[in-house]
């Protein structure tokens, strides 16, 4: 297989510039390409996670990546998909994202500057002129066109601002300064397919800036779609991120095992890299004996490996055991705190009475409740049973002198701090 038959096969492509030449040319000789990030937060999400690891696939396959930090066009706002103009950040602010994207960016690609790249379009653009870009570069963006291009078009009713409107014309920047840096030599620029629009105007300026007979490719994914319709990347909690303080990678690992049947067979496509024949084994498995969801558990391994580690993963897969069986006593005061970041807590100073606990902890709404979900021996207290209405909550018997897991019924979880 090819390196784009490979990604035909993985439904990596939703569309591409010259397919054919571009294959030609793949296989010709490395290639040098690109995929940008705007630092719009703090951390980059598993939304960005797919295109590293197409830029992670393009280097292991011998060509050369640039991972792109757009703290330059992070400063604008890319309108794309954006159905009003967002607030502006400050450029600190924007800078220290784009400072923590590079670390990040770096723990998946061995950035070498011979054969793997991380830049950031601030040094360029934040230098630029605007007379520069509105002469150098404006001249060539026909507004008909860029009118035409769909993330425009869908903004123009709702109003879209000068700023946001000129973003296009940054990206579109970035594609020929970097095709045009004799040490990069910048051919071909991935992304979304949100992106084509910014992409294709890029295209076109290097083609009107070096003459047609200059070379540029453009490959976009396909945005990632659940079977059900719902939004990909989204948990009760809010985005999926790959920072561990945000996200922890026992949370990503639920994340993952809970992908559903119809999904979960694209998802090890896009996000791992087992081989086919792998791939299609765990497909087999599915069909077999879905019960024992080996997809699933092979998605969240590879993916939590990969952003997290090894000792992560286990980890996490160890704290997953753990809450399904009941048997907390196996966790420690660290493992406690990662595995119940969300469940109810409350804060205690002094030994409590389990009713009384149960109460203030929402597990029950009255006492006369709690009391018969001690006496039908629903609760448990650090994984053991407990019925004793005179049951002392108390330090001592905590875990770690820290912790005390109440578990109501099979799933409810709650938490006392001492
Ligand atoms: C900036 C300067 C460039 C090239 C690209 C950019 C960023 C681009 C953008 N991308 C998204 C982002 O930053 O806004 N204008 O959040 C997302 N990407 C990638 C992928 C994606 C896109 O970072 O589809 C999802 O992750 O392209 O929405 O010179």
């Amino acid at each position: 297989m090819t390196l784009l038959e490979e990604f035909r096969w993985r439904g990596l492509i939703y569309d591409v510039i010259n397919e054919e030449e571009l294959e030609k040319r793949l296989e010709e000789k490395p290639i040098t390409l690109y995929c940008g990030f705007d630092p719009t937060a703090d951390s980059l999400h598993i939304g960005s996670l797919v295109p590293i690891i197409t830029l992670m696939r393009f280097h292991r396959a011998g060509h050369r990546v640039i991972a792109l930090t757009g703290s330059g066009t992070g400063l604008v706002g890319d309108p794309t998909g954006k159905k009003a103009e967002r607030s502006l950040n400050d450029v600190d602010t924007v800078l220290s994202w784009g400072e923590i994207f590079k670390k990040q960016f770096s723990h998946f690609i061995p950035f070498d500057n011979k054969t793997a790249f991380c830049l950031d379009n601030y040094s360029w653009l934040g230098e630029m002129k605007a007379l520069e870009m509105w002469r150098d570069y404006g001249r060539h963006f026909n507004i008909n066109i860029m009118l035409s291009k769909e993330t425009v078009k869908s903004r123009l009713e709702d109003g879209l601002t000068y700023l946001e409107f000129s973003y296009m014309i940054m990206q579109s920047i970035d594609f020929l300064k970097m095709y045009q840096n004799p040490t990069l030599r910048c051919e071909l620029q991935i992304g979304g397919q949100d992106q084509w629009g910014n992409i294709t105007s890029g295209i076109d300026l290097i083609r009107k800036i070096e003459g047609p007979e200059a070379k540029a490719f453009a490959l976009t994914m396909p945005l990632i779609l659940k079977s059900d319709g719902t939004k990909f990347g989204k948990t009760e909690s809010g985005a999926v991120w790959l920072d561990s303080s945000k996200t922890t990678p026992y949370e990503m690992y639920q994340f993952f095992i809970n992908t559903a049947d119809n999904d979960v067979i694209s998802f090890l496509k896009y996000y791992t890299f087992l081989s086919k024949e792998e791939i299609e084994g765990l497909e087999k498995q599915m069909k077999d004996a879905p019960h024992l969801r080996s997809a699933q558990k092979a998605l969240a391994r590879e993916v939590v490996t990969l952003v997290h580690g090894d000792k992560a993963y286990l980890q996490a897969v160890k704290l997953s055991e753990v809450l399904f069986s009941g048997n907390i006593k196996e966790l420690n005061s660290e493992e406690i705190g990662i595995g119940f970041k969300d469940v109810p807590s409350l804060e205690v100073s002094s030994d409590v009475n389990i009713i009384d606990a149960l109460v203030d902890v929402k597990a029950a709404v009255s006492k006369r409740e709690a009391r018969e979900f001690l006496k039908n021996g629903a609760v448990s207290i650090n994984g053991e049973t407990v019925r004793d209405f005179d049951f002392l909550v108390s330090k001592d018997k905590a875990i770690d002198q820290q912790f005390t897991v109440i578990r109501r019924g099979k799933k409810n979880y709650y938490l006392i701090k001492h």
